[in-house]
């Protein structure tokens, strides 16, 4: 691998990891080896990274001739970050997010219900995070859209069905799937260091319908026949076991804090809705979100949280925590 790659190297290649269009996928290929630190270990990533350029390209003529979109359904990103929801048929995908959300989503005892992914939004600690479900991948089957969403997602869950003999059986045919493509699930996501397109989303393994008779003695085969490291949630999706545990492991998946902000004249901060950025993020990272005039205009900050004293001046690369009021002076 090469030595010394930059923030913005590692930025463009988070970036690209998620990337829902070709088009954005060329954008920050480019950034990256625009950003490549140039010599000789970075040779074979150099070349890699043209290859796929080039190819992306390709793909795109290749779509404006055809008519036909590789990526095809594009669902934007909502809310605090993006869950999706994966697994074989009848496994109750959407039954999850029907009992995690308000969404209005079909659910019936058979498989191959839902045919598109479909987004709805999960409240969880006063912010909402997106869910999406997805149809059905079998030993035969993925919907090739669903790609691009895994890629573009914070996290994956993996559900799996404890209510008949078949749902391990389903869970290793979607692992075997997805071992046959770039798109990969994770204990964390990350981009392959060899291999430039190759995608790692982190995932959650969440064996579902632990009500049902049997259930227990299924998860324990699970455990025996496809041992994972991805942490475990156990629920029932429509019995409500386990699922507050899974709302928070989802939430806390994201890699998120939250900041709430307040008007220089106000006494309380807006704590209805709170400004999310990346754990390790900066007042900068919340004033680009508030507006984005407020990165030149920006002048200093007050901060009132857990490491400061309460309206302590700082400047624009303070680092935030969770919970923090910031006040933004432009
Ligand atoms: N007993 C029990 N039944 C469940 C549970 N979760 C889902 N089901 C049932 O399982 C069946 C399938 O649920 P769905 O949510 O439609 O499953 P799905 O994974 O979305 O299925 P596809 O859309 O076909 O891929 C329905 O009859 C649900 O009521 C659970 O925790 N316990
Ligand atoms: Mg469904």
């Amino acid at each position: 691998m090469a030595a010394n790659l930059t923030p913005q190297y590692l930025k463009a290649e988070q970036e690209y990891r998620r990337a829902a269009t070709k088009e954005e996928e060329i954008k920050w290929l480019q950034t990256m080896l625009r950003e490549i630190p140039k010599h000789k270990a970075s040779e074979k990533m150099q070349s890699e990274l043209k290859h796929k350029i080039s190819r992306a390209k390709k793909e795109i003529e290749q779509e404006r001739k055809t008519g036909k979109s590789g990526h095809g359904l594009r669902i934007p990103r909502q809310g605090a970050g993006t869950a999706v929801i994966l697994g074989g048929p009848n496994a109750g995908k959407s039954q999850l997010i029907k009992s995690l959300t308000r969404a209005q989503l079909e659910v019936a005892p058979y498989g191959f219900t839902t045919r598109v992914p479909a987004p709805a939004m999960m409240p969880s600690n006063d912010v909402q995070v997106q869910l999406i479900d997805t149809p059905p991948i079998t030993a035969d089957f993925i919907d090739p859209v669903l790609y691009g969403i895994m890629r573009g997602a914070d996290v994956s869950l993996m559900v799996v069905d404890l209510g008949c003999d078949e749902g391990i059986e389903q869970c290793q045919e979607l692992l075997e799937h997805l071992e046959e493509s770039k798109t990969r699930l994770a204990k964390d996501s990350r981009l392959d260091d060899q291999d430039v397109g190759l995608s790692f989303t982190q995932t959650l393994l969440v064996p579902n319908k632990i009500d049902l008779p049997g259930a227990a003695e299924r998860l324990e085969l699970l455990h025996e026949l496809c041992p994972l490291d991805f942490p475990e949630h156990v629920i029932s999706a429509t019995e409500c076991t386990g699922l507050d545990k899974l709302r928070e492991a989802i939430y806390r998946s994201l890699g998120v804090i939250r900041v709430y902000t307040k008007l220089p004249h106000a006494k309380e901060p807006d704590r209805n809705h709170p400004f999310t950025i990346p754990f390790g993020g900066t007042v900068m990272d919340v004033a680009m979100q508030v507006h984005k005039d407020f990165v030149d205009q920006f002048k200093f900050a007050r901060v009132w949280g857990n490491e400061v004293h309460d309206g302590t001046v700082v400047k624009a690369d303070h680092v935030m925590c969770d919970g923090d009021i910031v006040e933004l002076h432009v």
